[in-house]
């Protein structure tokens, strides 16, 4: 067992110690995608993938090995046990500067994360430059939280994101947020809604809808896709679509159906939070995730199910242990506690993503997701402090393979906060686990 965390444990023996020294790299066709075997003998160090991710891959478990400039002896094989493993950072409800979400792609990277979902667009902001609608900017973005100004990411910026995430085998998925979740553009172009808008700085949700029946709406959706897709290389666009509770049945159907037509022409595979499952005309192949429990309510599941039945596939992230911004059980002065309670560490651990939709298992899963919402959080050392340690334990489960042991995780996760220590990345010291051993 190697995990996420890979290292040594007491229970794990090791013949002797290398002196770190540069790995020989080479490459091995027969590994699985972003796998590799990593070799630490008396003759030094050795490296196999059969891509660079892979190659990077290894690099970020040998740095984690290193104790006092030496490896132990070992033998590691590693694979993903999920394509799509994400973290997704809410940049609307609290605008984080470019270099704030470089540290968080960094943070990601060393759990072996390979999507940074960016959730641009909200009641409360609108993140992203888009030509031909400066007040998007000029007034969409001038909000956030509590106020204090807002933000925004030209293009430039956000191309400069999406490169520094390549290096790191990141690639970001853009959120443009629809039908709901959209006050802040209906503030800056009240005639995109259904009910006029005034700027919006509180942590409500559920209150704004485009105007379903209008074009002008369809030529906003078509100007903001075209050229977020333009910008993105990645295959991924996500659309939102949660949370539409002022948008009747009827309109949201219309209005998914459309939007997502509008979206699939631009060569892009639509993501949509799970209600979008709702319609029954999606473009073929358009992913849902989940954010409902790991017991699902009501029809939540059943909406899920019908992307798998539209062609398309899941991401899981059930928001009673996936959602970074839920409080740990011992008082924290950040964070929600709406998902049926504070997590703990153990409840974030102690899931398996293919148990949580009959019908929905590894193979209708495309992966996992840990999403951190910032309505509490105004700073990256903020978002490092909620997200770390728990999102490890995500990140497991998006990697490793099914069955591992929370008893068996601790104290894996007890290197691992010496090693966010070193790297000065913040993180809750929940009072669960035995820091020092
Ligand atoms: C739910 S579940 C949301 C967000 C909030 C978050 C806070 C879902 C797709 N949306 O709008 O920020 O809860 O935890």
């Amino acid at each position: 067992m190697t995990g996420i965390i890979p290292r040594p444990v007491s229970s794990q023996v090791h013949e002797g110690w290398q002196p770190l020294s540069e790995p020989q790299w080479s490459t091995d066709t027969a590994l699985p995608a972003e796998g590799y075997r990593l070799e630490v003998d008396d003759r030094g160090i050795r490296v196999a993938s059969a891509d660079r991710a892979g190659a990077f891959y290894a690099q970020q478990t040998l740095a984690q090995l290193v104790i006092d400039s030496r490896v132990p002896h070992t033998t590691i094989d590693d694979y993903p046990r999920f394509a799509y493993r994400g973290a997704m950072l809410d940049v609307a409800r609290h605008f984080f500067p470019v270099e704030s979400v470089k540290k968080y792609i960094d943070d990601i990277a060393l759990l072996k994360f390979n999507h940074l979902h960016l959730h641009l667009t909200d009641d409360q902001g609108w993140r992203i430059a888009i030509d031909g609608w400066p007040r998007l900017t000029e007034v969409g973005a001038s909000t956030q939280v509590g106020g204090g100004g807002g933000g925004f990411y030209s293009q430039a910026d956000y191309a400069e994101i999406v490169a520094y995430a390549a290096e790191r085998f990141v690639t970001i998925v853009p959120e443009i947020d629809m039908p709901g979740h959209t006050n802040a553009a209906i503030s800056a172009y009240p005639e995109l809604g259904d009910a006029p808008a005034g700027p919006y700085e509180g942590i409500e949700v559920g209150f704004s809808s485009l105007a379903i029946r209008s074009e002008a709406t369809y030529s906003f959706i078509d100007d903001v896709v075209r050229q977020l897709a333009a910008i993105t290389p990645g295959r991924y666009l996500h659309l939102g679509g949660d949370e539409s509770l002022a948008t009747t049945d009827e309109d949201f159907l219309f209005f998914i159906e459309r939007a997502t037509g509008i979206a699939a022409q631009f060569g892009k595979t639509i993501i949509g939070w799970h209600e979008m499952g709702r319609s029954p005309a999606l473009p073929a192949g358009t992913i849902g995730q989940y954010w409902n429990f790991t017991t699902p309510e009501d029809a939540h599941g059943d909406h899920t199910l019908s992307f798998v039945a539209q062609g398309g596939a899941v991401i899981m992230s059930p928001a009673n242990v996936a959602y970074l911004d839920m409080q740990y059980p011992e008082t924290s002065d950040f964070g929600l506690v709406w998902a049926q309670g504070a997590t703990s560490m153990r409840e974030a651990y102690e899931w398996d993503p293919a148990e949580v939709i009959d019908g929905v298992g590894d193979e209708q899963l495309l992966g996992v997701e840990a999403p951190i919402w910032t309505e509490t959080l105004s700073t990256i050392d903020e978002v490092e402090f909620m997200a770390f340690p728990r999102i490890a334990a995500i990140a497991e489960k998006a990697w490793s393979p099914a069955g591992g042991s929370y008893s068996e995780f601790e104290p894996r996760l007890i290197d691992f906060g010496r090693y966010l220590d070193v790297l000065r990345v913040n993180y809750y010291r929940t009072a669960e686990v035995s820091w020092i051993r």
